[in-house]
């Protein structure tokens, strides 16, 4: 194989006196001198990852070859699947989009580097989206009815929404009250409540302290009576029927009825036949037994023995009028 230079010459010219000039000329092969630009063989970017959330036009990195003196670009072929996503300015590669871990973690890319005399080369990049903690979006809470409360009272069990993969939740009262209080991730009453509507608003903290504010609607319920039968007459058959507000379940416990002289008439288990329940009325069968003292019998109902329902515990709250017909 030739050797491909430069070659050095040395022309001389002589007068007509025979005087001389010498110059010294170097030659290229012109062959060799064309190969000593080298294609660029490879395209790389300085980083291939960006952070999830961040806005359009976000630097990726900066794509560099193996030689110099190039353009880059995006252009179609195997692997350019997202190079919509994506855009060059120079050597630097930006996002064209705010992009989203948790929807997709992978773009793929096929870029173009060119040198001057116009030799390219093309490669595949894949960018990754990193994860970035965000805040919990929601809190629900299962159940927002609180029947006859005390404090401690459960009144629903919270849970935190969070896009984050196995993001953990701490809940906590942001503001609203002495009313709740929460226990792991039970919100339960702070106190013995009437009955109405309480507002009271949660926090939820992730495991990178990014919260979110919920406000909830308790309802407490405690039925109360708005009717019930106050007189009877010796050796009666009828039942008596107490109304409440709305519709009584039964619970567990008894209902009393007391004579004049404070001894026990007649005890009912409320789960037993002899109570039944129709929409808002309780009626209570005494069967076969009749009252027979002229006077004034009572009733007491077991805090428990129906649902919503405090009870009736003093002996002048109810008390039915048996008199001479
Ligand atoms: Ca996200
Ligand atoms: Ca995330
Ligand atoms: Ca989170």
């Amino acid at each position: 194989m030739k050797s491909t230079g430069p070659y050095k010459i040395s022309v001389r010219t002589t007068d007509a006196g025979g005087l001389t000039h010498d110059k010294g000329f170097s030659i290229c092969d012109p062959v060799s001198a064309t190969s000593s630009f080298k294609a660029p063989t490879a395209v790389s970017l300085s980083t291939s990852s960006v952070a999830e959330n961040q806005s359009s036009g976000t630097t990726v990195g900066t794509l560099s070859t193996t030689d110099d003196a190039h353009t880059y670009s995006l252009v179609s072929g195997d692997g350019s699947t997202d190079n919509d996503q994506f855009s060059i300015t120079g050597s630097t590669l930006l996002t064209g989009a705010s992009f989203d871990y948790e929807t997709k973690t992978s773009y793929s890319i096929r870029g173009r580097t060119s040198d001057s005399a116009g030799a390219h080369y093309e490669g595949e990049l894949t960018i990754t989206v990193t994860d970035v903690n965000e805040a919990p979006t929601a809190i629900s809470l299962i159940a927002t009815t609180v029947s006859l409360p005390s404090s401690g009272t459960s009144a629903g069990t919270l849970s935190s929404t969070d896009v984050d993969s196995g993001d953990s939740h701490t809940c906590s009262l942001s503001s609203g009250s002495s009313n709740f209080q929460i226990s792991s991730s039970t919100l339960q009453t702070a106190s013995s409540l009437s009955a109405g509507s309480y507002s009271v608003t949660v926090r939820s903290t992730d495991s990178g302290g990014l919260t979110f504010d919920q406000s909830f609607t308790v309802t407490v319920k405690r039925l109360s009576i708005t009717a019930k039968d106050t007189a009877l007459i010796p050796g009666d058959s009828d039942s008596i029927t107490v109304t409440f507000d709305s519709t009584p379940n039964v619970g567990s416990g008894y209902i009393y009825i007391y004579n004049p002289d404070g001894s026990v008439f007649e005890t009912f288990d409320v789960t037993s036949s002899k109570i039944s329940i129709s929409g808002n009325v309780l009626t209570i069968d005494p069967g076969t037994n009749r009252v027979t003292d002229i006077g004034n019998y009572y009733v007491l109902i077991d805090s428990a023995a129906i649902s919503d329902f405090a009870g009736i515990s003093s002996t002048s709250t109810w008390q039915i009028n048996v008199f001479s017909p």
